[in-house]
């Protein structure tokens, strides 16, 4: 009888300016372990960036909401990144604790390894180069965001034996297939995503928080966002077989905090979003739940039904895209005009959502872009009660705004994903403390 292929799915460190979890789960990984489990392969997980590995001091997961600061070591700066006036550091678990896990884990079959920010590949690269030096004929292929967007990028500059851009639930199985010779027996359609298993947030050394994910896809099609280039098609989930996910990680796990990854989670709410956070009240679980959008929902889908549903399902983050609230001059989006936001915002506060729990991102650091147009949009989110959120632009390759971006910025965009980090503020003539904290006086004041 042929023994189940042994897969071990990495999530690589994070090397950037900065780095929080904020909610940040490789969620597509966790997808694809959770459905080779369930199609009988033995995996097993590493996260370099577990803030509960065993080797830390304990902590209880569930402050912060989940949420928390990783370790962090400071390491050299990409040297085209030199200009930047801040300190470069590797986050997540020591290099030493990595390997003992790699060699505790067992030798896999093979290893798969996910990306999820492009201009993060760095922490892919070393993860790479620690995995062949213990495990030196196992096969490494990397998939996620990163190789999504820039696959001959990470072809030439990782070493890994291959790179798969996409959606992967179909294409794993037959990776696994081609890279050990046993092909697994599909749990499901992986196409399916009410079939899929749950994602295996139970391989975690602990689950501060669930991320879910009730839909891929977006509508729209904003000039800077790469939705449609990561998820093309889009798909829903049956509104009860979500609300069942809840309870399963409620019940059975203990999690309290959810955190929808959709982007578009509130698109034809009424029959999706709505009919979930209507079954969350029902079952009271709302009282015991705390729900977040970090992942910016669209304001013109607030109307006061799903506000006061929200809120009723135990909804304690929202996060809304704004991006400027210069409406009228808006052309780089069209998913908000001036009468929806100021809607949207007094829907949100009838329902009981305090100033500090709606947050609307404001865009800084677009190609061309006046640091004057954000002060206003700043002005504009506080005088409707709502708290500004300032998040600078990553230019991302494929997208519509890429030529700008590349025209606009200091460094050459093409030659290496690291120059998007929007940490470096890549479309500016500089890096400057000053806007960063011109803004935030603007935001306090
Ligand atoms: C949820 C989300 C977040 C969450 C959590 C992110 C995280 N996990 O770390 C939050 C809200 C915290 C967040 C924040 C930000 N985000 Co974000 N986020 C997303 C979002 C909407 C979904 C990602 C996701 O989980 N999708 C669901 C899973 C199922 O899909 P997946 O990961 O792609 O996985 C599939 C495939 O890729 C593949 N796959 C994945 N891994 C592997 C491995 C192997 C081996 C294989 C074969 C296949 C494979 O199979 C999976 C299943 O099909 C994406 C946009 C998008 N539509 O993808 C943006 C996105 C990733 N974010 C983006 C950005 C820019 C940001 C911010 C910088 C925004 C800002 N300006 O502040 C911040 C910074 C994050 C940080 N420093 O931690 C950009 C990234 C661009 C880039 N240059 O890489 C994206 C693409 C959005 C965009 N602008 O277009 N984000
Ligand atoms: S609405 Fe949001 S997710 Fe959709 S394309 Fe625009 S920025 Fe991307």
């Amino acid at each position: 009888m042929k023994t189940a292929p042994r897969i071990l799915c990495i999530n690589p460190w994070i090397h950037d300016f900065a780095a929080y979890d904020f909610w940040a789960k490789p969620l597509g990984l966790l997808y694809l372990a959770g459905l080779l489990r369930a199609s009988g392969c033995r995996v097993t997980y590493i996260d370099c960036l577990d803030r509960f590995h065993p080797n830390e001091k304990s902590r209880d997961p569930s402050l912060g909401h989940g949420r928390g600061p990783y370790r962090k070591a400071f390491i050299d700066k990409p040297s085209g990144l030199a200009d930047v006036p801040r300190r470069y550091s590797r986050y997540g678990i020591e290099p030493d604790w990595f390997t003992q896990d790699l060699k505790s884990a067992g030798r896999p079959d093979l290893v798969l390894m996910t990306c999820v920010m492009a201009y993060w590949y760095p922490g892919a690269a070393e993860a790479a180069r620690i995995i062949r030096s213990v495990y030196p004929d196992v096969p490494i292929v990397l998939g996620g965001v990163y190789a999504t967007l820039y696959p001959g990028h990470a072809k030439e500059c990782l070493n890994v034996d291959e790179v798969v851009s996409g959606q992967a639930e179909a294409a794993v199985l037959d990776l696994v297939e081609k890279y050990t010779g046993s092909r697994p027996e599909p749990a499901c359609d992986p196409r399916d995503m009410d079939a899929i298993p749950y994602p295996a947030l139970d391989l975690q050394h602990a689950i501060p928080y669930a991320p879910l994910l009730t839909s891929k896809g977006c509508p729209f099609s904003c000039d800077y966002c790469a939705s449609r280039l990561l998820q093309p098609e889009i798909r829903r989930r049956d509104p009860r077989a979500v609300f069942d996910e809840i309870g399963f990680w409620h019940r059975y796990h203990g999690v309290r905090d959810f955190v929808f990854y959709d982007d578009a989670l509130l698109v034809n709410a009424s029959n999706h979003a709505d009919v979930i956070f209507s079954m969350i009240r029902d079952s009271g679980m709302g009282m015991d739940l705390h729900l977040h959008t970090p992942n910016a929902l669209h304001v013109r889908n607030i109307s006061k039904t799903t506000a006061f549903l929200m809120r009723q399902a135990g909804m304690k983050t929202v996060r809304l895209g704004v991006e400027t609230a210069e409406f009228e001059k808006r052309d780089m989006d069209r998913k908000v005009c001036a009468q929806e936001f100021k809607q949207a915002a007094a829907y949100l506060k009838e329902a009981g959502f305090f100033r500090f729990e709606i947050g609307a991102y404001l865009l800084a650091g677009l190609p061309g872009q006046d640091p004057a147009a954000v002060e206003s949009s700043i002005d504009i989110v506080k005088q409707a009660g709502i708290t500004p959120i300032i998040a600078h632009y990553s230019p991302i390759a494929g997208t519509k705004m890429w030529d700008a971006a590349k025209a606009a910025s200091r460094y050459n965009l093409e030659s290496d994903p690291v120059f998007t980090n929007n940490a470096v503020m890549p479309c500016q003539q500089a890096f400057s403390w000053e806007l960063a904290a011109r803004f935030k006086k603007r935001i306090n004041s």
